[in-house]
């Protein structure tokens, strides 16, 4: 059998990442596809615990043991839910995965790129996205619809704004070519304009997915 298609979202907060996969896994599912739509922290019994330990406000967790906790999460995710499902040949959808590493334990908490990297490699083991669909959109207009959303914020989301300045700028640095190309586990970038209706991010969002995999994703929902 194929092996299947890993698809990652990714973004700063509110860039509406979860909207926009739990669209696609509806929309995949009723087309009778097989999908599994996973996210990051959590997705596993233990990495749920994780998630709940990493986004408690109460938390008090130091940068390297935040990225080790991020990682341990990835690797039960990875080994036990992403990729059996591959073998098995469905569409995952990742709701982020470790671009999200660098971005908010790299370049906002500060922590050298190359020790990611290797953490990160041995949590994947070697595991690369076939696409991350990177939904951009201005951190104060992102963070607009978080507050909006009206259910408290977490460990993460109340750090100072500047922090999500940075992690949006980095986000930015990952969609250029001269940066994919020095990183190539993080598997191609495509950058889609979060800042339109949820209707038509996802139009984007599935044309790009049906250029690249005209047999597996329709044109349009
Ligand atoms: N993190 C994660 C790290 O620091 N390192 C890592 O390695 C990893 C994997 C995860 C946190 O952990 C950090 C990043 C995060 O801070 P989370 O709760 O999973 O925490 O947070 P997010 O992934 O940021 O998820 P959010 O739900 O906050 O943001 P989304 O998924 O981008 O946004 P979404 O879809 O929930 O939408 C937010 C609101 O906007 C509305 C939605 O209805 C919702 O109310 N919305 C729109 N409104 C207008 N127009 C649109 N197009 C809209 N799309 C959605």
């Amino acid at each position: 059998m194929a092996r299947g298609l890993l698809i990652v979202f990714e973004g700063a907060e509110g860039a509406g990442k979860s909207t926009q996969l739990r669209r696609l896994a509806d929309c995949l599912g009723a087309a009778a596809r097989n999908v599994v739509a996973v996210r990051e922290p959590g997705g596993t019994i233990v990495g749920d615990e994780i998630r709940r330990v990493l986004l408690d406000p109460e938390s008090d967790i130091v940068p390297r043991a935040e990225a080790l906790l991020f990682m341990a999460s990835r690797a039960q995710l990875v080994e036990r839910e992403i990729r059996p499902a591959l073998d098995e040949g469905a569409v995952v959808l990742v709701d982020r995965f470790f671009l999200s590493t660098y971005a908010y334990q790299g370049v906002g908490r500060g922590l050298p790129e190359e020790a990611l990297r290797h953490a990160n490699a041995m949590a994947t083991n070697g595991l690369v996205p076939d696409l991350t669909l990177l939904l951009t959109i201005p951190v104060e207009r992102g963070m607009a619809r978080v507050v909006a959303r009206d259910r408290g914020l977490d460990r993460i989301e109340t750090v100072a704004l500047d922090f999500h300045e940075r992690v949006a700028r980095a986000f930015e640095t990952f969609a250029t070519r001269a940066w994919q190309s020095e990183h190539p586990e993080c598997g191609p970038i495509s950058l889609v304009d979060a800042t339109r209706s949820e209707h038509d991010v996802f139009a984007a969002v599935l044309a790009d997915l049906h250029t690249r995999w005209p047999g597996t994703f329709p044109p349009q929902a």
